[in-house]
């Protein structure tokens, strides 16, 4: 399969006007060693040098420097770029500074870390690529998450579960593909500060399992090689039972010591082998797969067991949190799979090991388009966390619909938990600054697949290069990072910007107004997740319920419901129970109201729900002229691509419009005062 370089892409030329060329690229180091023997720093001056041909023709060999002295030297508009290794400090790994000296027209990327060289780089080549003024070059980042991690979901047969953007790159068969396009992936990803990835998918089942075994040692080390010159570790996701399934052991308890001692040769062996090896991604006792429960034993019993094992290698156990009920009996008002996460995991905060860090969904339940922060997050105090957000549009459109991501992922970022500080938020937590472990991060489920263009819908590549750039630094803005991916996978044209800016801003609250209202969520067709079904979820054993009657709707999960609410510290929990200081926007998450209920926006719910749906598909249709006056401006291929993704869009947003709009007037008995039919 063909792919495209993305915002790689080298048709983007150079932007900055007072650079005619780029004369040499050196290494240097002030430490005395000799910088080309870091695998990274020789990744980072390739990728220099390959922008440098793409942007100026001419591709300069990198060349070893002990003194820039030589460089003062500028008599053209040409420049040189030194990539200087600095002694070590107490800076993040991977933090870099880029220095631009306009009268020279020297460059030099520094950093103490080979990946701190190679963000470097890559940033450089996007200031070259989107900025105007040579001085704009100058800056100095470092990277906020320890952890900035992908979570792929693929499939050993090379289907990904949730997958909108074609088969796996990585599977086919119950092969391990290894070919250009890995290396393809493993640049674009570190390009914006990628530093893990989980290449299989969280369900661990079939030959998956043996993932960790013998049987793929060898695709398993030249993957982990490959990705390394990249500054980004190779994580696998483990089956739980595979000392049953591979061991031929009749349990899996993890305090057994067959089973530990199983373990141990399995997981010794493999890191023999591939000491380079990040660790482990496990989802136990979650969706049927197995787990410490079975044996009576605790999530931390399982996690520590295996963090033990790892230890000694540097390795990490990436916990999920997704633990609860999904054989609810549908009748059952009292049992609240929101609940289920702070219920597993607070009563076992301090008891994990250093190298285990909990990976906690941002909402309670599954990824909807609208959903609280977990309270999980200002719960734990002395555990390791991290984020997990998706950026596979499994609920949110499904790569068919365009979804911003991006704006949501900062809101849930900027919450503010009230753990300790009164300004502390999410971000602090998973960033390490509430509590000062290095441990923690941001993970994404991904939305790629090998599509030419990676993740399917074109724009939906925001996302994936939204996160990245994001879990680098969460200050950035949503509209920073648009306006930096839209430069470069589309140039610079500011008509361009000005309509695919409005796009992806407009999106998620479209998508929001169109589907399931006031964040209830959970209003979709049961299996593949995609088109309206209100009751797809309602009498259904997954814990999804929105509670509609002829009076009213939402699920009750204040003190007189499920008691969720009071899972938030305060004053959090008083804003949510209290009807008047409740948003609009999660209410029927929180409450029971009825369809009458007034929101603060002066609307009744069920008005609210008419209305919304109307402007929701209005607004898809907007989306689409917007991105129909691109045409003749967008080369004819992508703007073929993303017009026929808009007109599924616009069908299916008026679909949900009539299904819901429908449902509602019939169940509530209240017609829209408008008096749309
Ligand atoms: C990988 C949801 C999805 C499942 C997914 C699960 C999870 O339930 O629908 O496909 O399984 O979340 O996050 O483990």
């Amino acid at each position: 399969m063909e792919y495209e370089a993305a915002w790689l892409d080298g048709r983007v030329p150079c932007a900055v006007p007072d650079i005619g060329g780029i004369d040499g690229i050196y290494l240097m180091s002030d430490t005395g060693g000799i910088p080309s023997d870091n695998v990274i720093i020789d990744t980072a001056a390739r990728e220099m040098g390959r922008a440098v041909r793409e942007m100026f023709g001419t591709e300069p060999v990198p060349k070893q420097l002990l003194s820039t002295d030589t460089l003062y030297t500028k008599s053209n508009l040409n420049a040189n770029i030194v990539l200087r290794t600095t002694a070590a400090d107490n800076k993040p790994v991977g933090a870099f500074s880029i220095t631009a000296d306009g009268s020279t027209g020297l460059i030099t990327v520094s950093s103490a870390s080979g990946e701190g060289i190679l963000y470097g780089v890559f940033r450089l080549i996007f200031l070259l690529r989107t900025v105007t003024a040579f001085d704009r070059l100058n800056c100095s980042e470092s990277p906020a998450s320890p952890l900035r991690m992908l979570n792929h979901w693929d499939n050993l047969d090379g289907s990904i579960e949730r997958g909108y953007s074609g088969k796996s790159f990585f599977f086919e068969n119950d092969r391990i593909i290894i070919n250009d396009r890995t290396e393809a992936y493993a640049r674009l990803i570190a390009s914006v500060g990628i530093n893990a990835v989980v290449i299989n998918n969280v369900n661990v089942k079939a030959a998956a399992t043996k993932l960790i075994s013998a049987v793929y040692r060898s695709e398993i080390k030249t993957l982990t090689g490959l990705f390394k010159k990249y500054g980004i570790r190779l994580y696998l996701s483990l089956n739980f039972a595979a000392p049953m399934e591979l061991g031929g052991l009749d349990g899996s308890d993890p305090l057994d010591e067959k089973v530990r001692a199983w373990w141990k040769r399995a997981l010794d062996d493999l890191y023999t082998d591939v000491p380079d090896l990040g660790g482990f991604l496990i989802k136990a006792d979650s969706e049927g797969r197995p787990g410490p429960f079975t044996y009576g034993r605790t999530h931390a019993d399982g996690a520590n067991m295996l963090a033990d094992i790892i230890a000694p290698y540097g390795g990490l156990i990436i916990w999920r949190c997704f633990v609860y009920n999904c054989k609810q009996d549908w009748r059952d008002t009292v049992t609240d799979r929101a609940k289920a996460q702070y219920d597993n995991f607070i009563p076992l905060d301090g008891q994990f090991r250093d190298n285990v860090i909990l990976q906690i969904k941002n909402g309670p339940m599954d990824f909807q388009a609208r959903e609280p922060v977990s309270p999980l997050f200002g719960g734990l105090k002395k555990t390791n966390e991290m984020m997990e957000f998706q950026i596979a549009q499994e609920y949110t459109g499904q790569q068919k619909h365009v979804f911003y991501l991006i704006p949501m992922f900062k809101e849930v970022l900027e919450f503010r938990t009230y753990i300790k500080d009164t300004d502390d938020t999410v971000c602090d937590i998973v960033t390490g600054r509430t509590f000062g472990n290095v441990n923690c991060g941001m993970a994404a489920v991904t939305n790629t697949g090998n599509d030419e263009n990676w993740t399917g819908h074109d724009l939906a590549a925001a996302n994936l290069f939204g996160f990245g750039r994001l879990s680098f630094d969460p200050t950035l803005s949503s509209e920073d990072i648009a306006r930096e991916w839209i430069a470069l996978t589309f140039g610079s044209d500011d008509v361009i910007f000005q309509l695919i800016s409005y796009i992806l801003s407009t999106s998620g609250p479209t998508y929001e107004k169109y589907t399931a209202p006031l964040g209830v969520g959970w209003m979709v067709n049961p299996g593949h997740h995609y088109g309206p079904n209100v009751d797809g979820y309602e009498f259904s054993e997954w814990g999804t319920y929105h509670r509609s009657d002829a009076e009213g709707m939402g699920v009750e999960r204040g003190i007189k419901g499920t008691g969720y609410i009071q899972q938030y510290n305060e004053p959090n929990a008083s804003t949510y129970e209290n009807l008047e200081t409740c948003p609009d926007e999660l209410l029927l998450f929180m409450h029971h109201v009825p369809y009458t209920y007034r929101l603060h926006s002066g609307k009744t719910v069920i008005q609210h729900i008419y209305d919304s749906h109307y402007e929701g598909a209005e607004e898809a249709v907007r989306m689409r002229s917007a991105w129909c006056s691109l045409k003749g401006r967008i080369d004819a291929k992508r703007y073929e691509r993303v017009l026929a993704r808009f007109d599924l869009q616009v069908e299916s947003a008026a679909e949900w419009r009539d299904a819901i709009c429908s449902y509602y007037r019939q169940k509530s008995g209240i017609p829209d005062e408008k008096g749309r039919i």
